[in-house]
């Protein structure tokens, strides 16, 4: 069957066969798979690909999200969820609040709790190692990931200490990883076109660095369909594929669709759904060392991120319980994004593949 859609390649068949053979891709490979229109041809390959790493498993968890604050002190233009404080819509959660919040979910058996928000100026170290031991305190069992490295930098910063000791002081405090935001693109001009102010990619790929190599895994993210071109896509793959190379921590790949409601860069229009998957299909192909691609259905919506499994998708996220708040105000369909169990296995076997419900680790939990 491969062998079949390999022969039919055309243009493309010298770069499927290195696929089918296991060799990577270079840059120019991974252009040309961008630049050469043959969604179904990606589609095949990304497919098949997907099934040497994870069979017909397309794996999902049951989580929450905890958002402490929308008041940021940066200003990045594809943001729609900032506020500055005093306005309306800002909120900012004290501890007890947060705490209140997983007491909602004692005994329902939920795995982990995904934490991300705003950079608030008035936030240190010291608030967040004590939300996570107040976290673990009712939740024992819980994964916790938090922090994107933006919000890390900040607070390891203030406390003056160096990147290591503050994510040591993190994970003694409950922190089990790191959440995959705040790489938006790589390249540094790009970057300071949509979000100049904030940490900028060499500090995003040294904190995950340090992560990992003090053995806290994470995800990483790529913020797409806005001003990049295919090279940008692709070089941002390519740094990630190196730090995978040297640490092997990131568990996951989670290509972000810009939405384009409600911010300051509104005027540029969002993507296509044929751009959506090719993406989804180029970056399976080209990241040969990350086991698995995300797919974020809150963003996306359910039918979108359930075609996505046929483009090299084999993560789904979580039940989430409407808990996140940064789609929704971007304009994204899912308003009040919550799925049961029962509804994200359905979403994925009527796609044609076997739902697994995973921990935070990608260990199956049967
Ligand atoms: O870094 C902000 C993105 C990210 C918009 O690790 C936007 O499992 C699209 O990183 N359009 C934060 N995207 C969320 C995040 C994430 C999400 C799901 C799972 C995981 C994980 C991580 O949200 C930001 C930014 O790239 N974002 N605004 C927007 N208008
Ligand atoms: Fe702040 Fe994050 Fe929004 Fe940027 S994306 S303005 S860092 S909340």
């Amino acid at each position: 069957m491969i062998e079949t859609i390999i022969e039919k390649s055309g243009v493309l068949k010298p770069i499927a066969e290195k696929i089918y053979e296991g060799q990577r891709l270079s840059i120019d490979e991974g252009l040309e798979l961008f630049n050469i229109n043959n969604l179904s041809l990606l589609a095949s390959l990304a497919v098949w690909r997907k099934k040497q790493i994870s069979g017909n498993k397309v794996f999902f968890n049951r989580n929450f999200h905890i958002e402490p604050t929308n008041i940021c002190m940066f200003a990045c233009k594809f943001c729609s969820y900032r506020r500055k404080r005093g306005q309306n819509s800002a909120w900012d959660f004290d501890i007890p609040e947060m705490l209140d919040l997983c007491r909602k979910y004692e005994g329902k058996n939920l795995s982990e709790v995904h934490i991300v928000g705003g950079v608030h100026p008035d936030r240190n170290l010291d608030f967040y190692t004590e939300l996570l031991r107040g976290i673990k305190t009712i939740l024992p069992q819980i994964h916790i990931k938090a922090f994107t490295a933006v919000e890390l930098d900040y607070m390891i910063n203030k406390a003056g200490l160096s990147i290591e000791k503050g994510l040591e002081k993190l994970k003694e405090s409950g922190l089990d990883s790191i959440p995959g935001g705040g790489a938006e693109i790589f390249d540094e001009k790009i970057r300071q076109q949509i979000c100049g102010d904030k940490a900028p990619a060499q500090i995003w790929l040294k904190i995950h660095e340090i992560a990992h190599k003090i053995g806290l895994p994470s995800n990483a993210t790529m913020l797409f369909g806005h001003i990049e071109t295919y090279r940008h896509r692709i070089e941002h793959l390519e740094l990630l594929r190196r730090l995978q190379d040297e640490t092997g921590g990131f568990n996951a790949f989670i290509p972000l669709k810009y939405s384009n409601a409600n911010n300051r860069m509104s005027s540029i229009g969002e993507i296509g759904i044929t751009e959506v998957m090719k993406n989804f299909a180029v970056s399976r192909l080209y990241l040969d060392n990350i086991a698995h691609i995300k797919s974020y259905w809150p963003m996306l919506g359910k039918g979108t991120a359930q075609l996505s499994m046929n483009y090299g998708v084999d993560d789904m996220d979580g039940t989430i319980d409407d808990s996140t708040k940064i789609y929704s105000m971007a304009g994204s369909e899912e308003t009040s994004p919550a799925m049961t169990v029962s509804e994200i296995r359905d979403l994925i076997s009527a796609a044609g593949f076997v739902a697994a419900e995973r921990d935070s680790l990608y260990n199956e939990i049967v």
